[in-house]
């Protein structure tokens, strides 16, 4: 273990291997359960074969069935889920926290999440709200996963233009709250892919999956996956890790 590994923030999380079933990638769920589970269906998804599946965040918000997904997926035993911007909004706004997302906060209303489909939330009793906000809270900011094809992470919006190394990256993200931001909420490494301009790989890690960004399907930049493509298509994409590696290397 080397000195960044020491240092990584708490909020990432690194599975091992599955020896049982197999992996799969989806992202920005946002409280749709017939889409969740059309998805599941069309890769005969096992839970009790052993299969495991990873979301990138967006879990919540603009669909009807937050809770729901919130009170039975959280609980599957291989079931993992970082945070996504959504997350984010919600606890602030349960916190209170004066919204600070820049660019990104519709002329920094307070109700940044209410105006992005959080209505659900504020509509719910206080209980709720708090058991709700107890299981987001939970939710690592960022994981790895070992796989048979190699170490995939999960990075809700971004890695950002500059941030070239997998452990620097989230050594920086534990003490930087704009690099968190970016994180969740960026756009500009897809949009200077989509400009043309040369990205480079994210090392120390073999693959990176993103939501947040919607594309009409997965698009790869260098060993990054952009994969959000419920709202373009009706459908949520959802990879295992061998399709995650083959989109990568195509
Ligand atoms: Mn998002």
């Amino acid at each position: 273990m080397n000195n960044l590994d020491q240092q990584r923030p708490t909020h990432h999380l690194v599975v091992g291997r599955n020896r049982l079933g197999r992996d799969f990638f989806i992202s920005d769920i946002h409280g749709h359960k017939p889409k969740f589970e059309r998805a599941l269906a069309r890769v005969g998804f096992n839970l009790e074969a052993g299969d495991r599946l990873f979301c990138v965040g967006d879990l919540v918000d603009r669909g009807s069935d937050n809770l729901q997904i919130l009170g039975k997926q959280l609980h599957w035993p291989g079931f993992y889920s970082i945070k996504g911007n959504h997350e984010l909004m919600l606890l602030d706004q349960f916190d209170q926290q004066p919204l600070n997302y820049g660019i990104y906060s519709y002329g920094g209303m307070r109700n940044t999440h209410t105006l992005n489909g959080g209505r659900w939330f504020e509509k719910c009793r206080q209980p709720t709200r708090e058991r709700v906000v107890q299981q987001i809270s939970q939710l690592p900011l960022t994981l790895e996963v070992d796989t048979a094809y190699g170490r995939i992470g999960l990075v809700h919006a971004e890695v950002p233009l500059g941030q070239t190394d997998w452990s620097a990256f989230l050594h920086q993200l534990g003490r930087d709250g704009k690099l968190v931001e970016q994180a969740v909420w960026g756009r500009d490494v897809l949009y200077a892919h989509q400009a043309h301009k040369p990205i480079a790989a994210v090392t120390g890690i073999d693959a990176i999956i993103h939501g947040h960004t919607l594309v009409c399907k997965p698009v790869a930049v260098a060993n990054r996956l952009y994969i959000d493509t419920g709202l373009e298509t009706g459908d949520l994409s959802i990879l295992s890790a061998q399709a995650v590696f083959q989109l990568i290397h195509a």
